[in-house]
């Protein structure tokens, strides 16, 4: 994502320079043991920028997971590498570059957990840790996610449906939207400190979709990621996944999910409303208004500087969720 009003002392992603991206990732993954020495020989002045401490010699440990492999949601797309996926993220709790992520959370904490459903339910409901990968079948599904910054990656993700979770707390006939927290919490997310360290945002990070959005069989709970439970840079230990729409609506480390019969203003709608509606689905015909939305750089095993440039689709390729936008005017709702 990026900020529309720059603040001075902030550290814009658009003014990170892909060639600082480079290293500071060279950096972790060496840390992280994906890279040989020959590596390290490219750049041995290779500095990486550390904007707000150093966590970035720990690694979080995570564990291998045992799921189910239907014959939906899969895909014959060649995936992104791991490395790639869990090393270039947008999570604002811990810092707005594209590296922040992957450096300053490796000693979040998730165990232990709280996931509570309420609001308009018949049942309210609190997961714990143990409940995120137990109460569920978990399926790996293989599902495409676009940012709205105009990059995708493929990613087989494991998790459960939204639905189950939703059916369990058993919804009123009054709840029309699902309203998504992330963990508030400054000591371990130094994003949530100040205004300058999150990109201006007023935390929580709130993410909403309608009801039948939320029910729709696309819409997964995910856990984890190529075969293990999700690192913290990707939303451990749990995050939604909403592939038809862009990016920031797939919203990380989830603590509360509350039924509501009014629509939400969204984390990025109250940041910049003219840029981000609350819909978000995948348009390429309708522009950012600072930049095209008809393409998108595709990341996959080249380096950096590979030009992987491939058309958006529509919906990201989910043409089975048009229905629910059958009457609306896509350009008005954005
Ligand atoms: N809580 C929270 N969730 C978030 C974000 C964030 O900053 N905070 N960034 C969003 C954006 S803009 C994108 S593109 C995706 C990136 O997910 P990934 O890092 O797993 O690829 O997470 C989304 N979820
Ligand atoms: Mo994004």
């Amino acid at each position: 994502m990026l900020i529309r009003t720059p603040k001075p002392s902030e550290i814009k992603e658009n003014q990170v320079t892909d060639e600082h991206i480079y290293q500071n990732r060279r950096k972790i993954l060496k840390s992280m043991g994906f890279l040989g020495a020959s590596a390290l020989m490219v750049s041995p002045h290779a500095r990486a920028i550390s904007w707000f401490g150093d966590d970035e010699n720990k690694t979080f440990k995570t564990t291998p997971l045992e799921f189910s492999q239907p014959k939906v949601h899969q895909s014959d797309e060649a995936l992104t590498p791991e490395q790639k996926v869990i090393s270039h993220n947008n999570f604002y709790e811990f810092g707005t570059g594209k590296s922040d992520p992957v450096t300053q959370s490796q000693s979040f904490k998730v165990d232990p957990w709280s996931l509570s459903i309420d609001g308009l339910v018949e049942k309210p409901l609190t997961l714990n840790y143990d409940d995120l990968y137990k109460s569920f079948d978990l399926e790996e599904r293989i599902y495409r996610l676009r940012c709205v910054e105009a990059w995708s990656m493929v990613v087989p993700w494991i998790g459960f449906s939204l639905a189950d979770l939703i059916k369990k707390a058993m919804p009123l006939s009054t709840a029309k939207y699902a309203v998504f927290e992330t963990l508030y919490d400054p000591d371990q997310m130094p994003g949530q400190r100040n205004r300058f360290s999150g990109g201006g945002i007023d935390y929580p990070y709130v993410e909403g979709l309608r009801l039948d959005e939320a029910m729709h069989p696309l819409s997964l709970m995910s856990v984890g990621l190529y075969g293990k439970t999700l690192p913290p840079q990707n939303g451990a230990p749990i995050r939604l996944v909403v592939p038809w729409k862009y990016g920031f609506k797939s919203i990380k480390s989830v603590v509360r999910i509350r039924l509501t019969d009014k629509i939400p203003k969204t984390t990025w709608q109250q940041l910049a409303a003219s840029e981000y509606g609350f819909y978000a689905n995948v348009n390429p015909q309708v522009d950012h208004p600072r930049w095209t939305q008809a393409s998108e750089r595709r990341i996959t095993s080249g380096g950096l500087f590979t030009r992987n440039r491939i058309p958006t689709q529509m919906f990201n390729g989910y043409p089975e969720v048009a229905s629910m936008y059958a009457d609306m005017d896509l350009r008005k709702f954005y």
